[in-house]
């Protein structure tokens, strides 16, 4: 068991995902083509949004939030909410997709683009991986090939509205390439590294990658 459970944690819903990856539980053995195929094996869509996480839901308000974008960059960041609003934003139309077998379609994102964020802080060549911290303690993992991509995005705002506190708002973070546990809500920091760090779930059994079309769902 990892030590590094953030307090405060729903420990028994953690357990049983646990187990769930132990078991190898919802796989289907199958992969497909996201060129051709939208929904991925072993998904099934929902209209609504479940919400998922450890447990506890941080309120951050405006005097509150702060977003850090550090690690091997040339220029650093760190942003107040009025500053990461005042940043050029995009508006950008995609899938959800859960490791618990729901996906959503057609959701409508307001936020920065990782590669205005990518620009703006100019991580080294040696920095290939990206590391997400939120304020909950929560941490996943990417590939910094994977955060470079033209629909990765920082969203503050799901169709049409704020983002609220269950689903990660003032601003989270959105890859909808990879299953969902990939995108931080609350987010505190985006740290580029040399090497890799498993993160919550990484360190529990998910896969390190978690691509829905590959079924990557534990490691
Ligand atoms: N900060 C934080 N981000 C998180 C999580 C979490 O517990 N804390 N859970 C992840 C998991 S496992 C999932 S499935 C999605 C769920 O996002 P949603 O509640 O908006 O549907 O958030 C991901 N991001
Ligand atoms: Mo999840």
């Amino acid at each position: 068991m990892p030590d590094d459970t953030p307090e405060g944690v729903n420990e028994k819903l953690i357990r049983s995902k646990r187990r769930w990856a132990e078991d190898g539980r919802l796989l289907t053995g199958t992969t497909a083509d996201p060129e051709t195929v939208r929904l991925p094996p072993g998904q099934r869509l929902v209209k609504d949004w479940p919400v998922l996480d450890l447990g506890i839901q941080p309120m951050i308000d405006a005097r509150r939030f702060r977003l850090d974008i550090d690690g091997t960059v040339k220029r650093p960041l760190s942003l107040r909410l009025d500053e990461f609003m005042a940043l050029p934003m995009a508006e950008s139309v995609s899938d959800m997709h859960c490791v618990t077998q729901w996906s959503r379609y057609d959701n409508h994102w307001q936020g920065v683009s990782a590669r205005t964020l990518i620009d703006s802080v100019e991580p080294s060549d040696k920095a290939k991986h990206v590391i997400f911290h939120a304020v909950d303690g929560y941490t996943t993992n990417v590939h910094r090939d994977q955060f470079d991509q033209p629909d990765v995005f920082l969203v503050h705002s799901w169709e049409g509205q704020p983002i609220s506190r269950q689903h990660g708002g003032p601003v989270r973070v959105l890859m909808p390439r990879l299953y969902l546990w990939k995108s931080a809500k609350w987010i505190r920091r985006i740290e580029f590294a040399v090497g890799d760090k498993p993160g919550f779930w990484e360190e529990r059994g998910y896969h390190n990658n978690g691509d829905p079309w590959l079924e990557e769902r534990y490691g």
